[in-house]
């Protein structure tokens, strides 16, 4: 039942935005997922990208994810706000929640991590932190290739 409505929720976003902004699977964040204790799993589970659809606000300051690769690759992690109003930051942290790497930009502005090695035994940890700006929507996509 829950995959149904995140398969409709993402068909309405779909017709909503009207355009081919989701050439690769999504899934919607599921909160709580405010501190790493609660983060979301994200099983990458054959998946080269995957998309996670979410929203951060004043009063939802911090969305974690936890990515279970199952392949080793390069990484691309792109945070987009739907909002160019929007300033979101994106931080990259491995197993033991030490920052591998982080992404803060100016609102408007693609966050990208970029270039990390990535290794299929191991876990990671991604934050989106609302900075300012407009409250809003993002798309966080992680890429291993
Ligand atoms: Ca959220
Ligand atoms: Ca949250
Ligand atoms: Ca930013």
């Amino acid at each position: 039942m829950k995959k149904l409505v995140v398969f409709l929720s993402i068909f309405a976003m779909i017709s909503l935005q009207g355009s081919n902004v989701f050439a690769y699977d999504h899934i919607n964040e599921d909160e709580p997922n405010d501190m790493p204790q609660e983060a979301q799993v994200i099983w990458l589970d054959g998946h080269r990208q995957l998309g996670v659809l979410g929203e951060v606000s004043r009063s939802d300051k911090e969305d974690w994810f936890k990515i279970i690769p199952n392949r080793a690759g390069t990484s691309d992690f792109e945070l987009e706000a739907f909002s160019s109003d929007s300033d979101f930051d994106l931080y990259l942290y491995d197993e033991e929640r030490s920052l591998i790497e982080s992404s803060t930009e100016f609102e408007g502005v693609i966050e990208d991590i970029d270039g990390i090695e990535i290794y299929d035994d191991r876990i990671y940890y991604l934050k989106v932190r609302y900075f300012g700006g407009r409250s809003g929507d993002y798309d966080l996509k992680v890429d291993i290739d």
